[in-house]
């Protein structure tokens, strides 16, 4: 099952960072891309282009069969759905597959089970995962999530069963509130997700964001990389990435990582995946799975020195794990800042031409983008345009470097985010580490304020 050709169904930084990988590995590259990434440096970069459609990613990034025609007009091997798109689409994977094309992710029925959040919560509580307390599968009626929450206590919060990343969540307070705002939650969840099960957990007021990364190679061996601490985020995006967490003791890391690692060999999981916590008063808490590479597995990456894209590519290839649990060590510090086309006190998108690009370097200082001078950002997918990722030997030195490299970035043309994360790595509660999911909102309301 060797790979020698893969396209990479996806835009910007992480289209990159999958050619790089693929060139490292002697790989050749097919860049997929609509005619707004014409001129993309991924798209320079790669062995082939093929156009897929026109900006709107419906039409192009989404459209599959465009895609499917892309990998067998160039005889692609293999293909990397990136994240995002369809990286979490289980039929996509299936048609992969079934064109005799390598998917370069976790097997199809893994990825189906966990997109549903109720039955990867019945999965993870099979596997000895640690559950938020909560409904035991769908909430039907009003009655049942009464019942509910005399068990758990108020407040409780409602989720939509096809939702995650927060859309369609409803915090009730109070038994008078659960009708309307079961009623509500189902309607919100039935227009955006086309399915209005919802399920009901314990609300959580104060907790951590922590994601472990872990690895398997479909055939019962599985490894954990490791915590992220994902706490900062705004309106559910994430905003800076650290690992390890700043609150997490290497026997709370080894234990829940053993946890984790465990239940991803038991299950036969393949690929890279990533398993959600809320932490809170000492104890983890899972609440979802993703089944794709993420955004900050740089920071991962640092600490580790494992390479997760080539990790991807291999177990793809049907190759064992390229290292054993006890290989694997932790060393140091890694913060991933996300910049973004934005202003740093609206988020209004804004998105331009590069008029000037020095990015920063230097010891441990790692930059993922593929912005140059002269590269029109197009306004029609996510701000993201760069990740600042960079390690130091502990977390002060760290943060030390990162403000020395935010320092020293430039890039003119356009609003970015870059003085919001020179401000955030100034301010002593996050220097102490001090913060929890709430913390980054009241934060940017007190700065603005
Ligand atoms: C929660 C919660 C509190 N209690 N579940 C938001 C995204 C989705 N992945 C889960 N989310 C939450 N689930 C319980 N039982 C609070 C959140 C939440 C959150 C979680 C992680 C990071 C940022 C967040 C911001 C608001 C709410």
């Amino acid at each position: 099952m060797a790979i020698n050709k893969v396209l990479i169904a996806n835009r910007g930084e992480i289209a990159l960072r999958i050619h790089r990988a693929c060139h490292e590995m002697g790989i050749k590259t097919v860049a997929v891309h609509s005619t707004a990434d014409t001129d993309a440096m991924h798209v320079r970069l790669a062995d082939e282009a093929v156009c897929i459609g026109p900006p709107p990613a419906t039409d192009s990034y989404l459209n599959i069969p465009n895609i499917i025609s892309a990998a067998e007009i160039s005889h692609a091997d293999a293909i990397h759905p990136g994240y995002g798109f369809l990286s979490e689409n289980a039929r996509f994977a299936e048609i992969v597959e079934s064109h005799g094309i390598i998917w370069i992710g976790p097997k199809p029925e893994h990825i189906r089970t966990m997109g549903d959040k109720v039955e990867a919560k019945r999965t993870a509580a099979k596997l000895g995962l640690p559950l938020v307390p909560g409904s035991d599968g769908p909430v039907e009626g009003v009655e049942e999530a009464r019942a509910v929450a005399r068990e758990t206590g108020f407040p409780v919060l409602i989720k939509a069963a096809s939702g995650g990343g927060g859309r369609g969540m409803k915090v009730v307070h109070s038994e008078d509130q659960l009708e309307a705002m079961m009623m509500q939650a189902r309607s919100e969840a039935k227009s955006a997700f086309g399915d209005d099960t919802v399920y009901m957990e314990k609300y959580l007021g104060n907790p951590r964001h922590i994601e472990f990364q872990v690895f398997g190679d479909g055939k019962g061996e599985a490894i954990h990389l490791g915590e992220r601490d994902c706490s900062l985020q705004r309106r559910h995006q994430k905003v800076l990435e650290e690992a390890p967490s700043p609150v997490i003791r290497s026997d709370e890391r080894d234990r829940m990582g053993g946890i984790v690692a465990k239940a991803m060999a038991e299950m036969g999981y393949r690929g890279a995946g990533t398993i959600e916590f809320l932490y809170e008063n000492g104890e983890f808490f899972f609440i979802e799975m993703n089944t794709r590479l993420q955004v900050e597995h740089p920071v991962t990456e640092m600490i580790t020195g494992i390479d997760l894209v080539r990790e991807q590519i291999r177990i793809a290839a049907g190759e064992k794990l390229s290292c054993k649990q006890d290989q694997i060590t932790f060393r140091g510090h890694a913060i991933e800042c996300r910049i973004n086309a934005e202003d740093p006190k609206t988020f209004a998108p804004s998105p331009g031409t590069v008029k000037a690009y020095v990015a920063p370097g230097g010891m441990h200082v790692r930059v993922d983008s593929g912005l140059y001078g002269g590269y029109k950002v197009p306004p029609y997918y996510d701000s993201m345009i760069a990740k600042l990722i960079v390690y130091g030997s502990n977390r002060e030195r760290c943060i030390m470097r990162l403000r020395r490299a935010l320092e020293e970035y430039v890039i003119e043309g356009m609003k970015t985010t870059i003085p919001l994360h020179q401000a955030l790595t100034r301010d002593p509660e996050f220097m102490e580490g001090d913060y929890t999911i709430k913390w980054l909102e009241e934060w940017l309301s007190r700065e603005s304020g």
